[in-house]
């Protein structure tokens, strides 16, 4: 069917701002008219303009009588701009199929509402699943009062991250170790622990993608931190949280992060794991075997019962160069 091949097209177009549009969702908009695309957005660094508001820009007079496909219901609001819902009426858009209803309280069913009592045609949950998934961030934030968190791991066949003595340089390929790049860059920050910050001195910034936003660097720690590069155009800002997970994952929600990268190290990711706070679990698995004196990299879970483990079900598998990626969602 016609509306899910162009939803499908807005959720690709939508993905484009993931990891750059905090505090704001990541929103895709496809304008058709005729069966002919007019106008095609999505939100912009930082959050503004929003998706439609682009997509209508592109499309000019031909928006009038076109269908609008918005991967989030258009926003009612006067924030920073005016609300997309009256963008959408006044540029004569005759029908709008969205793929989910906006949470945010400003907004919460009031778009469909206005478009529906300007006389558009609405068509809801088009795409519902896909949707949820690729704006959970912002869901998260607005819903749960935190960000969405993934947990990266780079391990050996045996699940280890590093031998004994730990070496870990390097376990899976570059083709990996690039792709960690990407998704450092989709995500708005990357998190480590103070060990790992204070061993291995990571970048924790995206490298070989040009000029790009850097993300946020979260270091989870009570101590001093060592030195770490300034805020500049190859890292982003610094902040240092500590505590109990809920807590500062609470605090990083209400300053706006809506989805964040962890890379370790095994006391954090346990006690995040513990806290039942990990979303999405990607790993990147080499044909190399370390055994089990070898490091792991998630630290004691303290389990009596297979019962407890958290579990996550399966949602993606990839080959990467000679490596395997395979992505996990919480149940
Ligand atoms: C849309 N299209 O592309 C996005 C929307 O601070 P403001 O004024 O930019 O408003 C932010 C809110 O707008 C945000 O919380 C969410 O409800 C909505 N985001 N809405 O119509 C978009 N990014
Ligand atoms: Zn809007």
């Amino acid at each position: 069917m016609n509306d899910l091949r162009h939803m499908r097209h807005a959720l690709a177009l939508a993905r484009r701002g993931l990891g750059n549009v905090w505090p704001n969702p990541a929103v895709g908009c496809v304008l058709v008219r005729d069966g002919v695309i007019v106008g095609r957005g999505w939100t912009q660094p930082g959050g503004r303009p929003h998706a439609e508001v682009r997509a209508l820009m592109q499309a000019g007079e031909a928006a009038r009588g076109a269908t609008a496909y918005v991967t989030l219901e258009p926003c009612a609001h006067h924030g920073k701009t005016p609300p997309c819902a009256e963008a959408l009426i006044r540029a004569g858009v005759s029908r709008v199929v969205s793929a989910l209803t906006d949470p945010d309280p400003r907004v919460a069913g009031r778009g469909h509402a206005m478009l529906r009592e300007a006389g558009i045609t609405v068509t809801e949950d088009v795409c519902e699943a896909e949707a949820r998934e690729l704006q959970r961030g912002f869901l998260n934030r607005i819903q749960l009062g935190r960000p969405m968190l993934t947990l990266k791991l780079a391990v050996s066949f045996d699940g280890r991250i590093a031998t004994a003595s730990g070496e870990s340089q390097w376990i899976t390929g570059p083709d990996s170790r690039r792709h960690v790049h990407a998704l450092r860059l989709a995500h708005d920050a990357v998190m480590v622990g103070g060990e790992t910050a204070r061993t291995d001195r990571p970048g924790l910034n995206v490298r070989g993608f040009g000029a790009v936003r850097q993300p946020v660097r979260v270091v989870v720690s009570s101590r001093p931190l060592p030195e770490l590069p300034p805020e500049g155009a190859e890292h982003g800002p610094l902040w240092q949280v500590s505590g109990a997970p809920e807590g500062f994952m609470a605090e990083l929600g209400a300053r706006g992060l809506t989805r964040i990268f962890c890379e370790g190290g095994g006391v954090l990711a346990a006690s995040l794991l513990r806290a039942g706070l990990v979303d999405q679990l990607i790993g990147y698995s080499a044909g190399v075997v370390l055994g089990g004196d070898a490091r792991s990299g998630i630290g004691a879970l303290a389990l009596d019962h297979l019962a407890d483990a958290p579990r996550f079900h399966l949602a993606e598998t990839r080959r990467i160069g000679p490596d395997l990626m395979h992505r996990w969602l919480r149940d």
